[in-house]
């Protein structure tokens, strides 16, 4: 049962049962937030999508909401309500912006909430409220979709309303497009603001958003792959995008990110993050996916993007279990006074030169039959899961986050479940996977493999987010 599953996340976000993809209309009202999601109420799998609905006053403690956004079955979503956005309207109405499947089709729908919970909907009888998708540049068309065309980022600037949607090229590569207009159901086009990734065969850059993070924008796009972003200056007559600064928002299992402005003006993001193990196992388990725990994003003084664990997840601390400083040598390894499968760890590690190398053990079984090792070598820090599971379905390769080239590391690790994400330097982040067969493989050491290191490091277990 989903209860006794010890690869269940308990305080990350994640539906009661079945499906889970892209987060969707994150949006802050009323004194609360709200998160919708791609969800499939019929099983844990990428079916009809409808979206599911969660709120929350603090970001650490999440109720279940009903499905918010159902395929009408006559509709112009009949097919899907695919992924999009929720914005006030000038008239201080919640409003939603998403894309419709139908056939071939994938046109973007608006609906307004009916009430204060933001529970009902009614969709806007004129859907889909742009018919057709632009002519230049020409957009990709497959044996599947008359075109590659979806996603919705609006926001309002200087008296207009904004609307980014990603599409295909057909001759290659993924694009996003800019509309504006004077109300929420009518736009007109600008032109594309950003195109890229030509060498990523059939990509579409999906679920494009443009954050204003002050004194620099920002833009990501997922490309079916990674989920890339781009430091610079919007121009949104042009329309242009000066590019100063572009990296990964992760490196590993990450996807179709959206984010909200918290009442204090800060930038927050949620990503999808997917399985890494096979379609059965998903069926077997009766769930799949989740959503990452917020990140907050900021611009630091090189310009360059920052990414940290929004500050409200220190909220969900129950006890500080370790608290302490070392110095250990080559060969040493201690174990740390941690069980249980939800917990954050930080790590502060000096290397005493750029030889030695560090080694975080987690999940690991009392024998070490199971076990992952989280290394700091050079730049990089690698989570090595060649070991992590006696189960041979899930993917095992190593994983890599690049690291800055420095003797000092600063790492926060959140542990979850089946879910593994670090936090290097406030900086890169690795999301990634590991599905211990045994409950009982929850224990935690660190070691130093060469040199010596100074490791300063706490660890907190962490409260389940739901009362289920
Ligand atoms: N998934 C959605 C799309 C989006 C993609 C459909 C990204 O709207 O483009 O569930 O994961």
């Amino acid at each position: 049962a989903l209860e006794n599953d010890h690869q269940r996340p308990s305080y990350h976000l994640t539906p009661p049962a079945n499906w889970i993809n892209d987060p969707n209309g994150i949006i802050h009202y009323n004194g609360e937030y709200h998160v919708f999601y791609q969800y499939n109420p019929a099983g844990p799998f990428h079916g009809t999508i409808h979206w599911g609905h969660a709120r929350s006053e603090d970001l650490c403690t999440w109720t279940d909401e009903p499905v918010a956004l159902s395929p009408d079955p006559d509709g112009p979503d009949r097919d899907g309500c695919w992924s999009g956005c929720a914005v006030i309207d000038t008239d201080g109405t919640p409003t939603i912006i998403y894309t419709g499947g139908r056939g071939s089709e994938q046109l973007p729908c608006l609906a307004t909430a009916t009430d204060e919970t933001l529970n009902s909907w009614e969709k806007d009888p004129e859907n889909p409220i742009i018919s057709s998708v632009p002519t230049e540049p020409e957009i990709l068309g497959t044996a599947d979709w008359s075109a590659e065309f979806r996603d919705h980022n609006v926001w309002r600037e200087d008296g207009w309303w904004y609307h980014l949607i990603g599409a295909g090229l057909q001759d290659g590569g993924g694009v996003v497009l800019l509309y504006r207009g004077e109300t929420l159901s009518e736009w007109e086009y600008v032109g594309p603001l950003l195109s890229g990734d030509y060498e990523v065969p059939h990509t579409v850059w999906e679920c494009p958003e443009y954050l204003d993070l002050g004194e620099k924008d920002l833009l990501h796009i997922s490309n079916y792959r990674d989920v890339r972003y781009v430091v610079g200056e919007i121009d949104l007559t042009a329309p242009a995008f000066t590019v100063e600064n572009e990296g990964l928002l992760d490196y590993g299992s990450f996807y179709a990110p959206q984010s909200t402005t918290t009442p204090d003006e800060r930038v927050l993001m949620w990503g999808w993050i997917k399985e890494n193990r096979p379609v059965e196992a998903q069926w077997n388990a009766g769930w799949s996916g989740a959503l990452s725990i917020p990140r907050e994003l900021s611009i630091g003084s090189d310009g360059d993007l920052i990414q940290r664990p929004a500050r409200e997840i220190a909220d969900l601390r129950e006890e500080l279990l370790v608290a302490r400083t070392d110095t250990l040598e080559a060969g040493d390894r201690q174990q740390l006074p941690l069980t249980g499968n939800a917990y954050e760890i930080g790590l502060t590690l000096s290397r005493s030169d750029s030889e030695s190398v560090f080694e975080l053990g987690c999940f690991e079984s009392p024998a070490l039959s199971e076990q992952t090792r989280i290394r700091w070598r050079d730049d990089d820090v690698v989570v090595d899961r060649s070991n992590a599971t006696h189960d041979p379905a899930p993917e095992t390769d190593a994983v890599r986050l690049p690291v800055d080239q420095n003797d000092e590391l600063s790492l926060r690790i959140f542990i979850d479940g089946s879910i593994l994400t670090v936090f290097a330097n406030d900086r890169q982040c690795l999301t990634t996977r590991v599905y211990p067969t045994r409950s009982d493989a929850d224990g935690v050491s660190v070691a130093v493999r060469e040199g010596t290191m100074s490791i300063e490091a706490s660890a907190w277990t962490l409260a389940s987010s739901y009362d289920r």
